[in-house]
């Protein structure tokens, strides 16, 4: 009891320090937004979407039992530096109207990988992953991200690396449903179960948004669509994905406890 209260006390505090500490970059100037600017609103939406989920997936750490507690720092980490990074996407979008590139593939950059590695943590825990599994999927994805900024920034023509980038994902995809963790993974708790499928729903269809917005922004001043696509794929990828291994946490923390 004492304990778990001293543990929460110590998340608070925290949550508090750093929240503190980067009020200065999230209250950015420019607050001004034109209320006809749809893409503005909803880099705000998706800046405040990241920070909530940063902060319950901490509180929330502590009700899960220990085989979870991995996965919900992972959870919070990848939304942590999109919180992070939309505060300055959105200050971007807000001063120039220009889609913030580099800032968008830099965030892609480091979340995607972590979000890879959180699958693997999650099959590996239960035996059913090996580290090869995790090379092909960080490869596949590193090639998905590098193609599809050669192609956005136009150091490359766009409609082939679309294709390469499309090609990556679809491999990845292959992997999911039809690899290896897939046939072992029916002999894990109900949690895992749930979390992998909810994986493989999120990296199949919570990712096609991705490819969408990069056809639709290829036409070129169509960087309105783009953006909102983008913003709306990241919180349904970084915050809904972050729910489903929480509610998988909870699930297996449950029966858990009820066996004691
Ligand atoms: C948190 C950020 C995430 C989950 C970002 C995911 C990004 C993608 C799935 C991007 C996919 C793309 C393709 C499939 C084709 C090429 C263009 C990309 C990079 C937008």
């Amino acid at each position: 009891m004492f304990k778990s209260n001293l543990k929460r006390t110590s998340s608070l505090l925290l949550i508090g320090t750093l929240s503190l500490l980067t009020l200065g970059t999230a209250a950015a100037e420019g607050g001004d937004i034109d209320v006809t600017d749809m893409v503005a609103v909803s880099f705000w939406i998706a800046t405040a979407m990241m920070l909530a989920s940063t902060v319950f997936f901490i509180l929330e750490r502590q009700n899960v039992s220990a085989k979870w507690k991995t996965s919900m720092t992972v959870a919070a980490l990848v939304t942590g530096v999109a919180w992070y990074h939309y505060t300055y996407m959105r200050e971007h979008w807000v001063s120039t109207g220009e889609s913030p590139l580099v800032l968008r593939y830099v965030d892609w950059l480091i979340t995607v990988p972590l979000q890879v590695s959180e699958f693997y943590l999650i099959l590996a825990a239960v035996g059913v992953a090996s580290a090869a599994l995790f090379w092909r999927l960080l490869g596949a994805s590193l090639v998905m991200l590098i193609a599809g900024f050669l192609g956005e920034a136009e150091k490359a023509p766009e409609m082939p690396m679309l294709v390469i980038g499309v090609i990556a994902w679809v491999y990845i995809i292959y992997e999911i449903w039809a690899g290896e963790a897939k046939e072992k993974v029916s002999e894990t708790s109900e949690g895992t179960q749930f979390a992998f499928k909810a994986m493989a729903l999120i990296l199949t269809f919570g990712w096609a948004i991705y490819p969408l917005g990069y056809y639709l922004g290829m036409d070129s001043g169509a960087s309105d669509n783009l953006n909102i696509l983008y913003n709306i794929a990241d919180v349904v990828n970084k915050t809904a994905f972050g729910l489903m291994v929480w509610y998988a946490a909870t699930m297996d923390s449950k029966s858990d406890s009820s066996e004691e």
